[in-house]
């Protein structure tokens, strides 16, 4: 982890425009949202996968930093006083307490496109076709089907009871889109999958995606803020439907060891190149933070 951690550093430096670079107040937010901080795990997944596919990792890093790109803007965005109203991400202010809102709202802007320009200027599949298909992966996920359309029920939903298929729905957009996207878009960077290895890839990214926010609610209520570098406790202060709310604290850390269960099950045909998106479903649902 440590090495791909490193390694996406690296790139993502490489990829975002210099804090020198006019208009540099933009420019030094972009970077302070992507830079220093984070897990990283959209990108550790789709290093993961592309071994699924023995993936050149030169490919893999780009689909890697497009998707991380997406998911900084995302939590730029979210942290907004007109959305989440944060100050806290990643252990240091979140980037419009750091800049200011107008700043802020921009280099969220400026983020996006700057995922799809760098996987439009590299080569990341063996034809174009599939290089476009790969880019229309990352905008569906992106976009009112995928991340931005969950958002928009996620704030709909406040002060709302759902139903758990009502959350599930929700969280399969908000959360589970683009880490969808970061596992199929690495496996897609090396040879082809047929349909049946394709299907069963897909539903471990769907349990893992699911995992990843069951045990977010579950930290949220059960973890400090300084564990997590993030405001804790927030769901319950802004009335928020989570699976902690929904099922309570045991049965929703129950529902993530099933979830882990079954991400492991349906890796079960492809063997010891499995071996890092097996490690990715215990890590996501054993974090602490
Ligand atoms: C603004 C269009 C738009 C979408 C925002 C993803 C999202 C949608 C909001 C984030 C709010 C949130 C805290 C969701 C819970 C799950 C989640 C995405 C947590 C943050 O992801 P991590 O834990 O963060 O991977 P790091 O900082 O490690 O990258």
């Amino acid at each position: 982890m440590g090495t791909i951690q490193a390694r996406m550093e690296a790139a993502l430096q490489r990829f975002l425009p210099a804090s020198e670079t006019v208009p540099e107040r933009l420019h030094r937010a972009m970077r302070y949202a992507v830079l220093g901080g984070g897990k990283r795990v959209r990108p550790l997944l789709a290093f993961a996968a592309g071994e699924l596919t023995e993936a050149d990792p030169a490919r893999v890093e780009v689909v890697a930093a497009a998707v991380e790109m997406i998911h900084a803007y995302s939590l730029v965005h979210d942290d907004l006083p007109c959305m989440d109203n944060d100050v806290l991400r990643r252990g240091k202010r979140t980037c419009h307490v750091e800049f200011d809102e107008a700043t802020a709202l921009l280099a969220g802007d400026a983020l996006q496109p700057l995922a799809f320009q760098i996987l439009a200027e590299h080569v990341v599949a063996d034809r174009p076709d599939a290089q476009i298909e790969m880019l229309k992966i990352l905008a569906v996920a992106s976009g009112s089907r995928g991340m931005a359309g969950g958002q928009a029920i996620d704030l709909a939903c406040v002060g709302k009871r759902l139903s758990l298929p009502e959350l599930e729905f929700m969280h399969i957009h908000k959360t589970g889109a683009l880490i969808r996207a970061a596992v199929v878009l690495g496996a897609r960077c090396g040879h082809g999958l047929d349909a049946k290895q394709l299907g069963r890839l897909e539903h471990y990214a769907k349990t893992v995606g699911l995992a990843f926010q069951v045990v977010d609610d579950v930290l949220d209520c059960d973890a400090s803020t300084a564990t997590l570098g993030k405001t804790a406790g927030k769901d319950a202060a802004h009335e928020k439907p989570t699976y902690v709310s929904i099922l309570g604290l045991a049965d929703a850390r129950a529902l993530a060891e099933e979830l882990r269960a079954e991400a492991h099950a349906a890796l079960s045909s492809f063997g010891a190149t499995a071996v890092r998106l097996h490690d990715l479903a215990d890590f996501i649902v054993l974090r602490k933070f």
